[in-house]
């Protein structure tokens, strides 16, 4: 081999300082084209990020050839969201150089930090759904579990939020606008996906019965691989990502007609399919374009799941022991009857073994209880646009129903419960159902949550199927929310108790005995206003707020819905600043309620609750006879990057949503690991946080879900009668209803007060407001001690070594994949 070709062939995978050095210079110039002079931060960006996907390539291949040497079985994580956000900086830490690269980029006049924030978010998910499914990556990387990722390649990532004379306003994410240097674009990947046309009956070679769809419109799905790299770099896993292509032949008539131009015009409508992410949040759109990225994507995915299966296999009996199938949440639940359609249609089994082998492959997680979520697709739309899968669908059903139907002797509402097909109104395919039926195990994200599924939505699906339910409380990687995102924590931690916290993260219970040492207490306390310091900057750059460091951060960051109950956050804010107006004389603890989140473009209550706290911020902020005690301030645009500024920072969680609503959570996770306290209900996996942490490191007010379900059972209540007994509401609710912070438009929150009112208050704001502010005063009362309250961080930090999403995809892999982690081997230039 050429001597100088071998020599960059090992500096592409070099460690160190001078290595990373070259090979930066030699991006820059070979690859991004530009000279050290006139290289922008984004020029280095691209620069780094290609220098270090070079030293991701050969372990990436090695991986991949290990699973398929040893036939592994995968797992294959089905989600139409992936919230990734940026990766520079994962992939560096998890290789172990991110000193090795600031001190190269370093040696080059360039500040690490300049290059990392010339990255994109990639926000190609909405909230906690979305960012699940990237921690779950990275923890099957980091455990060297066969895992992939499939999902959709949006062009347009969730929109960037700004705020206009305080209102949301979208605005298109053009992630990929200067090229995205992680992924690889896979042309020769390439499956056909079909929609529409009609389904034709004949006899096969044996006489049987047979279909085959026919008439179809086709499109291709292309695949994008992005490397996932575990931590320590042993194990590097694939992301694959579909885009939608024309297919070559698209339309041939039109070009023979001359119609050129239409023919143009059909190519770019066929490849909307993968254009833009719906930025609904636990809501159901009910938009046809939906249902057909759905099932483009989850088409796609069977496909190539079964070309991998085949490369060592000729039968199909296998293929549970060779594949899980996880379902994110419904939207990949048409993959039930799409792998029917292809052993059935396509590789002639016989129905039974079909889905036999089908079931003993999937397997559902639910998100959420809300029926405004629960996909329900109308069946005249699956008719025209998978005409095949809806006859599949009342196959099943009709099988499935039979079967019942002895048993339910002649419960004839049971059996329209049980039903994939929802028969009042217009007729509709419940995709929880067939995502139940078609699954060997169903699961839910926090022991709250499982039971009420158990109790409500699948009630009857339970009684018939016992052993399928099962719980997988929620967890989040380590790596990024506190090794990456907070610098100062892990380094204290790691000078007192190693490293192994990083892979293990149950080891970070020895911080334990440190909550009493007032020395580490000290640094604690120090790293945590270094954290706030970094915000406060953000806060100042981001809306022009100045805020006091040494407030409390009372921090509530997440999508913006009622049952979240910001509402609640913002009348306990108008309440203080009236007892600090009433009160200028006593000593405040002075108080930064930090706010973000976007709401869904069409969700006009949302949006107002946004302008209410930009309003509300607007007369706080500006008053200066609450002499800064109180600030509020509303980020605009929060994402994965925001998260990783906003979270270090926190003193106090806010984890408020009605009980019984929020199915986990997963920011909660992220903030008390971060040190911060929670003030919460006892909803989601907060539940299970109290009795991490303890109940005296938390805040806990208001009903609990079994009180809230009595109290809807009851009837409701009457939310006026509440307000007239609580003065401090009441002047809240009414400075709102006559515009004290609307003065420009004294009727514009008519609709908020109205449902708080009126409305029946179905959140149940009202009726939590008197608890969640005793919790807030004894928050408030606590941060005075600064020793106390530190003390409470630590054990927060210290206790949530449970919620690790590496625990709980070892749950995910023992107890319902049956996958085993694999070592792959990096031995020997044959093996690459
Ligand atoms: N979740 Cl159904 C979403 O983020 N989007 C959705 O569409 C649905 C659920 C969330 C849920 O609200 C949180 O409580 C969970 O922690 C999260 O999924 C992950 O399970």
């Amino acid at each position: 081999m050429d001597a100088r070709f071998k020599s960059r062939d090992i500096e592409r995978r070099s460690l160190d300082v001078d290595g990373l050095k070259r090979s930066f210079l030699e991006w820059l110039v070979y690859s991004v084209g530009k000279d050290a002079r006139a290289a922008t931060r984004r020029d280095w960006f691209h620069t780094v990020a290609l220098a270090v996907r070079d030293r991701v390539v050969d372990r990436w291949m090695d991986t991949t050839r290990s699973y398929y040497h040893e036939d592994a079985k995968r797992v294959y994580y089905l989600s139409l969201e992936f919230l990734i956000g940026r990766l520079l900086t994962n992939s560096l830490s998890n290789l172990g150089i991110v000193d090795e690269c600031r001190q190269a980029l370093d040696r080059l006049g360039l500040s690490m930090e300049d290059v990392v924030d010339a990255e994109p978010d990639a926000a190609l998910g909405n909230g906690g759904l979305g960012r699940l499914a990237a921690c779950f990556l990275d923890s099957m990387a980091s455990q060297g579990l066969p895992g992939y990722g499939y999902g959709i390649r949006y062009e347009f990532g969730l929109f960037e939020q700004r705020f206009e004379n305080g209102w949301q306003v979208e605005y298109p994410e053009q992630w990929l606008q200067f090229g995205n240097p992680w992924e690889f674009a896979r042309p020769e990947v390439l499956y056909p996906v079909q929609f529409y046309g009609r389904v034709e009956e004949f006899r096969d070679s044996v006489g049987e019965r047979a279909y085959r769809w026919v008439d179809a419109d086709r499109v291709l799905a292309m695949a994008y691989d992005t490397p996932v790299v575990g931590f320590g770099g042993e194990t590097i896993n694939t992301l694959r990502l579909w885009s939608a292509r024309a297919t070559r032949d698209f339309n041939f008539g039109h070009f023979n007609d001359g119609a050129y131009m239409k023919a143009v015009e059909q190519k770019i409508l066929s490849e909307n399919l993968s254009r833009v992410l719906y930025p609904n949040d636990a809501t159901e759109t009910g938009k046809e374009l939906r249902l057909k990225q759905e099932y483009f994507f989850t088409s796609a995915s069977l496909q190539d799941i079964l070309r991998r299966y085949l490369q060592h296999h000729t039968t199909f009996e296998n293929l549970p022991n060779k594949a899980a199938i996880q379902l994110n949440d419904t939207h990949p639940a048409i993959g039930i009857a799409e792998l029917m359609r292809l052993l059935v249609d396509q590789h002639a089994l016989r129905w039974d073994d079909a889905w036999e082998i089908t079931r003993a492959t999937f397997a559902y997680t639910n998100h959420t209880l809300l029926p405004e979520a629960l996909e329900a697709w109308p069946v005249r739309m699956i008719e025209r646009v998978l005409p095949r899968h809806m006859q599949i669908i009342y196959e099943i059903n009709a099988k499935f129903l039979n079967r019942t139907k002895a048993k339910a002797a002649g419960d004839n509402a049971r059996l329209s419960r049980l039903s994939l097909i929802d028969e009042r109104g217009e007729r509709r395919v419940r995709m929880g159902n067939l995502a139940f039926l078609g699954s060997h195990k169903v699961n839910g994200v926090s022991a709250l949550h499982t039971d009420l599924m158990k109790q409500t939505v699948f009630a009857d699906f339970h009684e018939e199927f016992p052993d399928r339910i099962n719980n997988k409380t929620n967890g989040i990687t380590p790596r990024r929310w506190l090794k990456q995102a907070n610098p100062a924590l892990s380094e204290l931690i790691t000078t007192r108790i190693g490293e192994g916290w990083i892979s293990d993260l149950s080891q970070i219970a020895a911080l334990r005995e440190k909550a009493d040492d007032v020395v580490f207490r000290e640094e604690f306390r120090r790293a945590k206003r270094k954290n706030k310091k970094r915000l406060a900057a953000y806060i100042a750059r981001q809306t022009g707020e100045e805020v006091l460091v040494d407030s409390i951060f009372d921090v509530q960051v997440k999508r913006m819905h009622e049952y979240k109950r910001q509402l609640l956050n913002v009348l306990h804010t108008i309440a203080l600043y009236n007892e600090m107006r009433d009160n200028p004389t006593v000593s405040w603890v002075p108080v930064t309620k930090v706010f973000a989140g976007k709401a869904a473009p069409s969700y006009h209550m949302a949006k107002l609750i946004i302008k209410l706290i930009n309003d509300v911020a607007k007369v706080v902020n500006h008053d200066p006879s609450v002499h800064d005690n109180l600030k509020v301030v509303l980020l605009p645009n929060y994402n994965v990057t925001a998260a990783e500024i906003i979270i270090p920072a926190a003193d106090l969680s806010e984890q408020i949503s009605t009980a019984g609503m929020e199915a986990s959570g997963t920011g909660n996770m992220k903030l008390a690991l971060n040190g911060a306290l929670t003030i919460g209900t006892l909803d989601g996996a907060n539940v299970e946080i109290r009795e991490h942490v303890g109940a005296d490191n938390i805040f806990i007010f208001g009903m609990t879900a079994d009180e809230v379900n009595d109290l809807r059972a009851s009837g409701g209540f009457n939310p006026r009668e509440v307000i007239a007994s609580n003065p401090s509401l009441k002047r809240a609710l009414d400075m709102i209803s006559t515009g004290a912070f609307s003065p420009d438009d004294r009727n514009r929150y008519h609709p908020i007060v109205q449902a708080l009112t009126d409305g029946g208050d179905h959140f149940l704001v009202t009726a939590d407001f008197a608890d969640y502010c005793r919790a807030q005063d004894a928050a408030m009362q606590l941060y005075r001690d600064p020793e106390e309250w530190t003390r409470k961080a630590i054990l927060n930090t210290a206790n949530m070594g449970w919620f690790s999403s590496d625990r709980t995809v070892n749950e995910y892999a023992g107890e319902i994949w049956d996958v085993h982690p694999v070592k792959p081997s990096h031995d020997g230039e044959g093996f690459r």
